[in-house]
């Protein structure tokens, strides 16, 4: 029998947070924070949470009293944590009033927010509305009935402000460039276009705090609820597995009082973009790099892609070249940091699939890639191993792995890619000239640059002919 370790969590605990995105990674990490948080400090900081788009998992933890398992997959054993600090749980469709009234609760302080990269609706790479979103469009016509973020988010603080109370800070808790400065610039925006009175109370009373997270969270698999329904006794659908390391680094920017996140290990910073900047370029874009790699030669597992010397390599070097775009961080080296995303990568215990950070790769390469090999061009410095993630994912793209098995691209953009590879039936350098013309990528810098162009098209080619381990071998004999 695993031992659970027990929440002391009072039961009488309210609750002072609003997260919107109920997924793994928030019950793996804000959560665990905030919990750890109140056991260390206390606060009423219990938390509400919104399923943005399933409402089968509100209900699980609903059934539960918002209770569920945190597993701890350390390299030496299991470590299960007892979960209490969720204390509700809504689903957003077909109850987004309901949803944005609970802003309107005095009790609310903060609002977290985990939605991914493309739950923003914003244009790639840019801090902008993307207008031709159907929910962005909906909710600028129908702002009392929103179906995006920026709309349920623009409502519930306009009941806020109706009601009279205070201000709220608002932490987006996603990979992205900027993430606090990117939903202040899209809520502005909504707002000013929908009531502008609500914009400049927004930006007297609202705080929008950057933050950097981080703790790897595979998707619970049938061992995970195996596990913790040996330890529970009975069945926990809501529990969640993840690596032993966190971290969370938040801009010192709020509208009123907080957590004692610090207390839990969490940063408050004045500056998190050097932070997430580090983030970013070697643990996201080596992953991205790895989940293509990984996917094409019929790796299941991140840690598969490790147990490879040529992989574990290659993904090694690209570290080291992302790691010269860095401005420096005091306590931190970047070596001493790869070193340590490797370990974590290899890590045995976790089972986190190629194919889940696959996902999105639209909206992730602009950050994770494009963005450092922009500053690698610009000083002169190669930027073969940035080509060669870009035409490993144009290969994923393309829908089949070395041994020929069908790849699914689950991507906003799924069918203007697979379009414009169509389009592009003869040569490598047909397929990336197609792929940069695509127009959400279009203004995006990197892939309009020939020469890198020319880059990506001599990997495909490689990628393609060769197979992924012989181009990969190839590209580490040219370092
Ligand atoms: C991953 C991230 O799926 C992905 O794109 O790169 O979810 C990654 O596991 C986390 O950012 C780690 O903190």
């Amino acid at each position: 029998m695993v031992a659970m370790i027990p929440s002391p969590l009072p039961q009488d605990l309210k609750t002072g947070i609003l997260h919107l995105g109920l997924g793994a990674f928030h019950r793996a990490h804000q959560a665990a924070y905030t919990q750890d948080a109140i056991v260390k400090a206390g606060g009423d900081w219990g938390i509400e949470a919104v399923s943005m788009r399933n409402p089968a998992l509100s209900q699980t933890l609903n059934a539960q009293n918002g209770r569920y398992t945190l597993i701890e997959r350390h390299p030496g054993g299991p470590r299960l944590i007892d979960m209490t600090v969720i204390r509700a749980a809504h689903a957003l469709p077909g109850n987004a009033a309901l949803v944005a009234s609970r802003m309107a609760d005095p009790a609310i302080r903060i609002i977290t927010i985990t939605v991914t990269e493309k739950g923003y609706g914003t244009l790639t790479g840019q801090q902008k509305l993307d207008r031709a979103d159907p929910a962005i469009t909906h909710d600028l016509a129908n702002a009392e009935d929103p179906q995006s973020l920026v709309g349920l988010l623009c409502l519930g603080l306009s009941l806020r402000r109706k009601a009279g109370h205070g201000g709220l800070t608002i932490i987006s808790c996603d990979n992205l460039p900027e993430n606090g400065q990117l939903l202040r610039a899209i809520v502005d925006e909504f707002a000013r276009e929908t009531d502008p009175t609500l914009a400049t109370w927004i930006t007297e009373f609202c705080r929008f705090p950057s933050s950097m997270v981080d703790r790897i969270t595979p998707a619970s698999t049938n061992d995970t609820f195996a596990l913790a329904h040996q330890a529970l006794g009975h069945p926990d659908p809501a529990a969640v597995e993840t690596e032993p390391f966190r971290q969370w680094v938040i801009e010192d920017n709020f509208a009123g009082p907080r957590p004692a996140w610090q207390a839990a290990g969490a940063l408050i910073v004045p500056d998190v973009t050097p932070f997430e900047t580090m983030k970013l370029r070697l643990l996201n874009g080596a992953h991205s790099m790895i989940a293509y790699l990984g996917a094409l030669a019929g790796l299941p597992y991140v840690r598969d892609v490790m147990a490879n010397a040529d992989l574990r390599a290659l993904i090694r070097h690209h570290m080291s070249d992302a790691a010269t775009t860095l401005s420096p961080l005091p306590g931190y080296d970047p070596e001493s940091y790869a070193d340590a995303l490797i370990d974590r990568f290899a890590n045995p215990a976790i089972d986190h699939r190629c194919l889940q950070i696959a996902m999105d790769g639209s909206q992730k390469l602009p950050q994770r890639i494009f963005a450092p090999a922009r500053d690698r061009l610009d000083r002169d410095r190669s930027t073969q191993s940035f080509a060669l993630a870009v035409a490993a994912w144009i290969r994923f793209a393309e829908g089949r792995d070395d041994a020929g098995q069908p790849l699914n691209l689950d991507d906003p953009l799924a069918d203007e890619i697979r379009a414009a590879l169509a389009s592009a039936v003869a040569s490598a350098k047909d397929k990336v000239n197609a792929i940069a013309n695509l127009g959400a990528l279009a203004d995006h810098g990197m892939l309009a640059v020939p020469e890198f162009r020319a880059e990506v098209a001599r990997h495909l080619d490689r990628l393609s002919h060769d197979g992924i381990l012989s181009a990969v071998r190839a590209a580490l004999s040219q370092r």
